[in-house]
């Protein structure tokens, strides 16, 4: 009846009311977890281009970004992606069976942007099954979070076998990675030193920003979903920008003649045709 109401007297219509969540609102970008290595921007804000695109009023709506987890069973990327969105912990461990998935919705500058985050279970007993599955689940990642956990040392060499298999599904485009140390409430001070230089190193090698965290104590989980969630942003939006500049340089420039409508032209060209006898 509202909605009736509203067509019938032309009433505009509701403006949409999105509530400020300091989580998911963001105006600048968040700093790397250790600015001095990382691949991505070390800037403390987002590219010039990036706003000054988004002052634009055309432009293409923003496609949701699709983030992958992978890493060795019971690593800790469910209570990762827990504790972000429910800002909850279980010390009980339920493995994930197929796929899990979970959005989140941030906003980026005033813009909408979503994220589509999944985790997958690869059972090794039924490999070949899941094969296919596994093949839509690796596809077209914007982002792929690599995680070991810092407790157990063997599981960082997991964690670059399985980012291996993920990238080789996803050789035509770039994915941010990211290499994450879970369960750092389970070191002492000296071994989560010693395992975070192990660990920075391989993500130099991986060409991944590295990041330690703990689902259990909440450390630099947040910080670690903003700064993903901006720069899979500025990605996002800086590409678009490049396919239309390679669309408008593509187009023949457009003389002011041409864009003017000629009407003497038109109706002369249409007296013409009636004139040659048209068969309709
Ligand atoms: N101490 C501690 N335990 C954790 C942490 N994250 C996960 N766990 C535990 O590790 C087990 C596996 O976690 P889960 O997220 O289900 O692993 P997944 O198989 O990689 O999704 C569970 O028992 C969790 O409670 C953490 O940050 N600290
Ligand atoms: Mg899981």
């Amino acid at each position: 009846m509202p909605h009736l109401l509203r067509q019938n007297l032309l009433l505009p219509a509701s403006p949409t009311v999105t509530l400020y969540d300091p989580r998911t609102h963001l105006r600048h970008l968040p700093p790397a977890y250790n600015t001095a290595q990382t691949p991505y921007s070390r800037d403390k804000d987002f590219a010039p281009q990036l706003r000054y695109h988004l002052e634009l009023p055309r432009k293409s709506k923003l496609r949701p970004c699709k983030i992958i987890f992978v890493g060795d069973c019971a690593v800790g990327k469910t209570a990762i992606v827990n504790r972000f969105c429910y800002d909850k912990f279980q010390s009980n461990y339920k493995a994930t069976i197929g796929v899990d998935f979970e959005l989140e919705n941030f906003n980026i500058l005033g813009h909408n942007f979503s994220l589509e985050i999944s985790f997958y279970r690869w059972d090794t007993a039924g490999q070949e099954r899941f094969k296919c599955i596994a093949g839509a689940y690796y596809r077209n990642a914007n982002v792929i979070v690599a995680t070991y956990d810092m407790s157990k040392r063997e599981s960082l060499n997991s964690a670059k076998r399985w980012l291996a298999n993920a990238l080789n599904y996803n050789t035509g485009q770039q994915p941010l990675i990211f290499l994450v140390g879970t369960k750092s409430d389970l070191l002492t001070k000296e071994e989560f030193m010693s395992m975070e230089r192990v660990a920075g190193g391989a993500a130099s090698e991986l060409q991944a920003e590295y990041w330690s965290v703990s689902a259990r104590s909440g450390y630099k989980i947040t910080e670690f979903f903003q700064r993903l969630a901006a720069l899979a942003f500025q990605t996002n939006v800086l590409q678009q920008l490049k396919a239309l500049n390679a669309t408008a340089t593509q187009q023949p420039v457009q003389t002011d003649k041409s864009q003017t409508f000629d009407l003497r032209r038109y109706f002369s060209g249409a007296s013409r045709k009636q004139k040659s006898g048209c068969a309709c």
